[in-house]
């Protein structure tokens, strides 16, 4: 394509189409989408962040797909999501809205090394791509290596499993990129990871039985928000705190951001609940970007009034 108007957003895309995707994205678009690369993947790749700015000094909305790169139906909505906002801003009222008091960043492809390694070898794979000293096995799960409990109940310490938690917390350099640009920004008020399948939208905490501080507000915006979603095809998602309504999981991304003062950290689990699983059929792309758009602005225009 030669632009992101004929981009196929109906169809899976490799990392080079992406990237280009994102290139294409911020040259027509120079007074509102800029790319930050916030680091390096183990194999050198760049850690591309599309910023979406209207001004200066604004406080920020973080949005991740595609960090467990087997999900492939999150990176495909990412890109979804990003013409999306440029489209919307200056036509729909609540984006612009967003837009004019908040900054949204969007990392599309969080596990570069993965999501390549789904194309060339094996589709299936979850994890980043470092080689574990010591072990055959490659890889570390990139939302068990956050410091958020972690090493606790619901990782592993085996470098072969796939929930393993790495050797130390944010040994990954996909996930350290994460956490030194969250603390530098200093002001982001929702942080959003989106996974796949089980359709649930899940809130701290994965390490503990303890609720979050802020568990009525964050179950009742969670309600409101699967409804939005549910609203355009009828599509079914149970809430609740991920240790509550999937199961224990410790070093998590939200639970960390949570844990630093990010009281709209939520993680969804995009379609579909297990019929096709990673395998989204390519048809449900738009379909699933659509919907989880609903819900991501029932998010961003929650944050944006409190
Ligand atoms: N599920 C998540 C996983 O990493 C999850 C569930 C979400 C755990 C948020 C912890 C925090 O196991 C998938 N599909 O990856
Ligand atoms: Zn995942």
């Amino acid at each position: 394509p030669k632009s992101t108007d004929d981009f196929v957003y109906t169809a899976y895309h490799n990392l080079t189409e992406i990237y280009s995707f994102i290139n294409m994205l911020v040259a027509e678009n120079r007074k509102l989408v800029s790319k930050i690369v916030i680091g390096r993947s183990y194999k050198k790749r760049p850690l591309n962040v599309l910023k979406f700015s209207t001004g200066a000094n604004r406080p920020g909305i973080w949005i991740d797909t595609g960090i467990h790169s087997r999900e492939w139906v999150t990176q495909a909505s990412g890109t979804w999501f990003a013409k999306k906002i440029v489209k919307d801003y200056k036509r729909d009222p609540v984006l612009t809205d967003i837009l004019n008091n908040y900054d949204i960043f969007l990392e599309i492809v969080t596990n570069p090394d993965g999501f390549a390694y789904t194309h060339k070898k094996n589709r299936m794979w979850r994890k980043t791509r470092r080689s574990n000293p010591g072990s055959r096995c490659v890889g570390v799960d990139p939302n068990r290596n956050w410091d958020a409990g972690f090493g606790g109940a619901g990782s592993s310490d085996n470098p072969c499993s796939e929930t393993y938690r790495g050797p130390r917390a944010n040994s990954e350099s996909e996930v350290k990129a994460i956490v030194d640009f969250v603390k530098s920004h200093g002001k982001l008020k929702a942080f959003v990871s989106i996974h796949s399948y089980s359709q649930m939208l899940l809130y701290p905490y994965g390490y503990t039985h303890t609720p979050a501080k802020d568990n009525d507000e964050l179950n009742e915006l969670a309600k409101k928000t699967v409804s939005a979603l549910q609203s355009l095809y009828n599509t079914q998602y149970r809430f609740g705190s991920i240790i509550n309504t999937i199961y224990q999981a410790s070093g998590g991304t939200i639970d960390w951001t949570y844990n630093q003062g990010i009281k709209y950290s939520y993680t969804f689990e995009l379609r579909d609940t297990g019929t096709h699983g990673f395998l989204l059929p390519a048809n449900q792309i738009v379909p699933t970007a659509e919907e989880t758009w609903l819900a991501l602005m029932t998010i961003m225009e929650h944050t944006r009034k409190n």
